[in-house]
């Protein structure tokens, strides 16, 4: 299939070509390995509201049922694995230096797929604009507590829920995630946006492209006088402004657009 893609061949030459190359990922990239997309048929905004789980003031109204959901998301992670698309991303990140990546994923997958190629994670070029599921941090304003934990959550009673270990502070924990109405973590959305502007090239995938600020990320190298270059099996809010437009799944074109002949 990839081969008879339109545009696939020359879209693989820009690439290969280009010395600054940013990657902007969203959930469209994990679909293929079990993840549900927030958006679009079978997505998880289709069966629940945004703003009763994944909002600061959702967690403060009901924090077991925020609780609830993301327990279930990270058990159900575990039984995920990177596919096809996350290593090609991989493989391009670890043999180019001026390759970064930009992920809104909090799924860990693509620094999966780094650490099987040995990479140390997390690295230094992958910039996660929407936290991940894996870590855990305090949810007290003033306390900084912040940690990977892989611990199951029983969030049928505030009493079980995980509270912060620093003595005196006993803040319940939540996931280090982006909500709805929250500020990005300001490192990584500085380092995307200086990437983006002096990347040559913007391959976007698996985003709707809906979201602010990370979609306004591509259009930082269109700004630098770059081009974009999108996968994905629908049209987006960037699909107008792409130079190539490759219609299907990331897990089949990726491989074919990324590694070398
Ligand atoms: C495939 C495929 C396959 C399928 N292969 N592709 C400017 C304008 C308008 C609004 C705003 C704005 N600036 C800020 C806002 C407000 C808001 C926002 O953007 N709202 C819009 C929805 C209207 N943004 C925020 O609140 C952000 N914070 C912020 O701006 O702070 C500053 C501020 C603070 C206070 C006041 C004002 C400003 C925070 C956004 C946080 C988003 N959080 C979530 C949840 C993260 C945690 C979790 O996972 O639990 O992030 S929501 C959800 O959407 C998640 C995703 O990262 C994000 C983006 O979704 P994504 O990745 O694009 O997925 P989908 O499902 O939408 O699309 C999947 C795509 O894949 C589709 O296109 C498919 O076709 C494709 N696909 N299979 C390739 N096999």
């Amino acid at each position: 299939m990839p081969d008879l893609l339109p545009g696939l061949a020359d879209a693989r030459a820009l690439l290969q070509a280009a010395r600054r190359v940013v990657v902007v990922t969203g959930a469209g990239i994990s679909a293929e390995s079990g993840v549900p997309t927030f958006r679009g048929e079978g997505g998880v905004w289709g069966r629940f509201r945004a703003e009763e789980l994944a909002t600061p003031e959702a967690f403060r109204r009901d924090p077991c049922q925020v609780w609830a959901w993301y327990d279930h998301r990270r058990l159900a992670l575990a039984g995920c694995a990177p596919n096809p698309g996350h290593e090609a991303v991989a493989r391009f990140l670890l043999g180019r230096p001026d390759v970064h990546l930009v992920t809104q994923n909090v799924d860990g997958l693509h620094q999966r797929a780094l650490a099987a190629l040995g990479a140390s994670v997390p690295h230094p070029r992958v910039h996660e604009l929407h936290g991940s599921i894996a870590r855990l941090r305090c949810a007290r304003p003033g306390c900084d507590w912040l940690a990977e934990d892989a611990r199951r959550v029983e969030a049928d009673r505030l009493e079980t829920l995980p509270r912060c270990p620093v003595p005196g502070c006993e803040g319940l924990l939540r996931p280090d995630v982006v909500w709805f109405g929250e500020m990005l973590p300001e490192a990584a959305l500085t380092a995307s946006f200086e990437a983006a502007s002096r990347a040559d090239v913007a391959l976007v995938v698996g985003t709707s492209a809906l979201v602010h600020p990370a979609a306004s990320v591509p259009l930082a190298t269109l700004q630098g006088g770059g081009v974009l270059v999108e996968v994905n099996p629908e049209p987006t809010p960037l699909s107008r402004h792409a130079r190539w437009g490759l219609r299907g799944p990331a897990g089949a074109i990726l491989p074919a657009l990324l590694d070398p002949a």
